[in-house]
């Protein structure tokens, strides 16, 4: 019995699914063989960092009855967003390329970006005061290239109900989840999704105010399909506030905030000289890698700076590709920077003076850099990529130099705030005593007839796991040999209590920080972490982030009874 992957791959389903053809026959665009062109040469730093505004919000409206319960039609905040193919520019020099891109519903202005609109919200100290986004699919349901126009959108890293949490696929009883350009021939044309943005425990009680996401990210999320349709465009940021980080640089915590905090998304592409995207289902199993940087959706563009402290928020909207993260000047001598968040928000106290991080797929850093204290014999200096990658399957070493991916060119003297607090959001480190009443779960990501965890290949329809609400578990995260896995786990953070049964780093131990993604296989070996799933019950998923290996099947759907 084939799957509905594998008939789509031979053709034999519809679903408006066109493998990439580019001359004759298909073509590996990087693989075991690298048969296709590399993209075309660009000069690097024509073009400013776009950065997509926040979206308009939009009149009260009457959301679907999953979401009723979280809605309070004088505090809820509403936004309307469609998902859409238009062309964007990625380079002064290339043709403009057809993108599928998240973008606000309710005006036809233009919406330059590949990126969609970054959220700026705050954490609702009640029910009612979150957020719903009214999303539309506006995809063409013929189109040509790659890319499926069913979709369901991810908030990533944040902990909302299994309704809003973009399930990958209609489930028995979660019917019409995925939306469709055709509306009712398969799923609805448009979806609520319901962000209560409260304090994880609220429901279970007691809430952990220490546990606030700053940097969250939506992207699409379609069963098999999530790889060609985030290359194609569909993310982008959706960033959270509160009273300690506040978004003001003279209350709070006072960190760089406004035109001063500056989030980042880092993607590789693969372009060719007519300027569009080019990805091919039926070679990137490793995973794709691109030869094009992107940040923020524009290749290498340049930021101009004020001489002061700047907050960047590094995300890595990869499909399958790891960066090592320098901060250098045009001959390559490298600078400090603070680290100051993970995926789950600031830390508990900054990790300062790091001279490098690594980011994985899904991953985020963030950092803060003072621009007034780096040498003035130079004006300029570079966020370089130093780690080589030349197959999905796991990165390679750290070379001297690598790519530039951002140009930062440093201006006047600007007034700024201090230092980075020594204390950020302190939170306390699992207990001996939640450890010791743990449940204790293993999961192994291999790759033996497929991409499967526990030796099984995802399978929407029966979970391969079933959690307690409220109670405490230790999963231990193991992979076979050869691979790097970007495990990502869906609804709540993970603690990190050990790597290879040593302190993890700093940069991921509980007591410091948060993830929703961890790391393992080849270079990373294996993770325990502590999970507690609360409030919200249903089916969610955990899976590699490693995006082809996603819609290979390397994911699991985990129930919350
Ligand atoms: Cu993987």
């Amino acid at each position: 019995m084939f799957t509905r992957r594998e008939l789509l791959k031979l053709g034999l389903l519809s679903g408006g699914y066109t493998l990439f053809v580019s001359g004759p026959g298909p073509r590996r665009v990087y693989g075991d063989d690298n048969l296709l062109p590399a993209s075309p040469q660009t000069t690097p730093f024509l073009r400013p960092l776009p950065i997509p505004p926040s979206p308009p919000e939009t009149a009260s409206f009457t959301p679907d009855p999953a979401c009723a319960q979280f809605v309070d039609p004088f505090k809820t905040h509403f936004f309307k967003l469609v998902e859409q193919e238009d062309s964007v520019s990625l380079h002064p020099q290339l043709p403009d390329t057809v993108v599928w891109h998240y973008r606000p519903d309710i005006s036809n202005a233009p919406w330059p970006f590949a990126l969609g609109p970054t959220f700026k919200a705050r954490i609702a100290n009640a029910v009612g005061e979150g957020v719903i986004v009214r999303m539309r699919n506006n995809l063409p349901a013929n189109h040509v290239g790659f890319g499926v126009p069913h979709t369901t959108t991810h908030l990533h890293g944040g902990h909302h109900p299994s309704h809003s949490d973009g399930f990958p696929d209609d489930i028995s009883g979660f019917p019409n989840f995925v939306i469709t350009p055709e509306g009712e021939a398969r799923g609805p044309h448009s979806y609520d999704y319901c962000y209560p943005l409260l304090d994880p425990g609220f429901f279970t009680q007691p809430r952990d105010a220490t546990e606030r996401p700053s940097t969250l990210w939506y992207h699409d999320h379609l069963f098999d399909f999530t790889g060609p349709n985030v290359v194609k465009g569909l993310a982008g940021f959706f960033l959270v506030f509160d009273d300690l980080d506040t978004g003001s640089e003279t209350t709070g915590l006072q960190l760089p905030s406004g035109d001063f905090d500056i989030p980042l998304v880092l993607q590789d592409r693969r372009i060719g000289p007519d300027g569009q995207f080019r990805y091919d289902p039926l070679a990137e199993h490793e995973g794709f890698l691109g030869d094009k940087f992107l940040v923020n959706g524009a290749i290498q563009p340049f930021l101009e700076v004020k001489k002061r402290r700047y907050r960047f928020r590094f995300l890595n909207g990869s499909n399958a590709r790891f960066y090592r993260i320098f901060l250098t000047n045009a001959s390559g001598q490298a600078f400090p920077m603070d680290q100051i968040a993970t995926e789950g928000g600031l830390l508990a106290a900054p990790i300062r003076g790091i001279t490098s991080f690594e980011i994985g797929p899904a991953e985020r850093v963030e950092v803060v850099v003072d621009f007034a204290s780096l040498p003035a014999t130079a004006s300029t200096f570079f966020f370089e990529n130093r780690l080589q990658q030349t197959e999905g399957a796991q990165p390679g070493d750290v070379l001297s130099r690598g790519a530039q991916l951002l140009q930062l060119i440093v201006g006047e003297a600007a007034p700024g705030p201090g230092p980075v607090p020594s204390v950020l959001r302190p939170f306390a480190a699992i207990s001996q005593a939640e450890l010791a009443s743990a449940r204790r779960k293993t999961f192994e990501f291999d790759q033996s007839d497929g991409w499967v965890i526990n030796g099984r290949l995802a399978d929407l329809e029966h979970p391969l796991t079933t959690s307690v609400r409220g109670q405490g578990e230790i999963w231990h995260l193991d992979a076979g040999s050869g691979w790097v896995h970007p495990v990502h786990l869906h609804l709540e953070f993970m603690r990190v209590l050990r790597r290879n049964g040593d302190l993890p780093p700093l940069n991921e131990r509980d007591g410091v920080a948060r993830k929703d993604t961890v790391n393992i296989g080849a270079g990373f070996g294996n993770v325990d972490v502590f999970v507690k799933f609360r409030d919200y019950p249903g089916p969610f998923v955990f899976h590699c982030h490693n995006i082809e290996h996603e819609d290979m099947r390397m994911m699991a759907r985990m129930d919350i009874q």
